[in-house]
């Protein structure tokens, strides 16, 4: 979910004070018990890539404000993927294989051949007992080329890469010159369900229309300055831009639309039932790139904190090194290890909602690591804002009483989450993310207690 960016400070992390005598006195009590635990080696952010981010000049360069409470830190590291369960995996290919292999039934006449449709009704049954059971799953062979998912890895770390007072040019404003509200742009964002200050370095906008896609590129990449072969590079590296997210959007587009299709078989239901309102990209679907530099304190603070998504659908790719974590069974955290040929896909809050609580929206977070930047690219798919999301009626019943709100549109959650955010905000409430962005879905708020 975008959000409302609260940092301005411009310090320099050569600028950085000593983090224990600089706690101002309205928070001092808070963070006393954290700062014991700042290390030594907190001169370290003074390496480049720090420096390059927003992440510290955006923030009151308090290295004990990226501390979390002792609760929230980390168990587990980055790249330990020993003890975690199998994310549960689906593998698309397969249904390309079996309509080739219906098309050579045909024409040799085999008798003991198992329809396509079979074995695309088994595929939708497991994605929605692995929604139902895990709210993640990781999909292979799932058509989107090799070279459009490295393409935009690509592009997203040049963008970081770039240094801050040319990131700091993909501000975003609406017609009419006033900034947008839902956190678009660059720029660290305290987020909605911080307890602390997450260790990141984000950009975010909407991945359509094409037109905002490059006037965004022009802005980032034309330096007023060039001339000439400059010129010519800029113009090169916006279209570069501007095509990679294009393409990108192009194909998640299509796969989140055969997901939802299968989503919707596999819960018995017509094919269309959630692709007629979602309406591919002339939805909400945002583009959320997050870039975690090392971080001197992995063990003490998180790049991401526990948190569910509002939207539809989630579809994550992430670089080679590990950091997304998921939650699953009784609050224990496990890391996904990454796979370059994979995306990660999970149920968001509204398509909980949607689906009466048959899939679940599962808590997530991001951890960091001293040695290795990490990247992950995120697809939020959203509906329409103003078409309407109803409860199925074949959804509910004894077994499962209706416990969501019947009928709601992306538009009326988002802004309420927008104007929570706001309050919060203003009132420098540290809230609890997970139950405020769910509260509004629920029908009996009493619920939510036993979730
Ligand atoms: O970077 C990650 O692995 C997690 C990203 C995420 O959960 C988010 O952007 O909402």
């Amino acid at each position: 979910m975008p959000s409302v960016s609260v940092h301005g400070m411009g310090m320099t992390p050569a600028d950085l004070p000593n983090p224990v005598s600089s706690l101002s006195s309205s928070n001092a009590g808070l963070l006393r018990c954290r700062t014991s635990s700042v290390p030594e080696n907190w001169k370290l952010l003074k390496a480049e890539e720090v420096q390059k981010s927003k992440l510290l000049r955006g923030a009151s360069a308090n290295l004990a404000e990226f501390i979390w409470p002792q609760d929230e830190r980390p168990k587990v590291p980055h790249d330990d993927f020993q003890g975690a369960e199998e994310l549960p995996i689906i593998d698309l290919g397969e249904l390309l294989q079996a309509a080739v292999a219906d098309r050579a039934a045909t024409t040799d006449h085999q008798h003991h051949h198992q329809p396509s449709s079979t074995r695309r009704d088994k595929i939708a049954k497991d994605l929605a007992k692995i929604f139902s059971e895990w709210g993640f799953v990781q999909v292979v062979n799932h058509g989107v080329k090799t070279e459009v998912i490295d393409a935009m890895q690509t592009q997203a770390k040049k963008f970081f890469d770039l240094p801050l007072e040319q990131k700091e040019k993909a501000k975003l404003t609406q017609p009419g010159g006033s900034s947008t509200n839902e956190g678009f742009g660059y720029g660290v964002d305290s987020g909605f369900f911080y307890v602390g200050r997450p260790w990141i370095d984000r950009f975010q906008c909407r991945w359509s229309p094409v037109e905002s896609i490059t006037e965004l590129a022009d802005k980032v990449y034309t330096r007023e300055e060039a001339h000439g072969i400059d010129d010519i590079d800029a113009h090169d590296a916006a279209e570069e831009f501007r095509k990679s997210m294009e393409d990108y959007n192009k194909s998640l587009d299509k796969l989140t639309i055969q997901i939802l299709e299968l989503c919707a078989e596999g819960l018995g239901l017509k094919s269309s039932t959630f692709t007629e309102p979602y309406l591919g990209t002339a939805g909400d679907c945002i583009a959320r790139f997050n870039y975690y530099p090392p971080c001197p304190l992995p063990s003490l603070t998180l790049g991401l904190g526990a948190h569910t998504d509002p939207n539809l659908l989630t579809i994550l790719h992430q670089c080679s090194v590990g950091g997304l974590q998921i939650c699953h069974g009784h609050g224990s955290w496990f890391s996904v290890k990454p796979s370059a040929n994979s995306f990660i896909i999970n149920v968001g809050d509204s398509f909980e909602a949607w689906t009466n609580g048959r899939f679940k929206s599962v808590k997530h977070r991001a951890v960091v690591n001293e040695t290795q930047s990490r990247l992950s690219i995120v697809y939020f798919s959203n509906p329409l804002p103003h078409s309407i999301m109803s409860v199925p009626h074949k959804l509910i019943d004894c077994e499962h009483p209706l416990e969501f709100r019947p009928a709601f549109t992306w538009q009326d959650y988002k802004t309420h989450l927008l104007e929570t955010h706001k309050n919060n905000n203003n009132n420098n409430n540290n809230n609890d993310g997970v139950r405020t962005s769910k509260l509004w879905l629920l029908r009996r708020k009493s619920i939510l207690n036993q979730k």
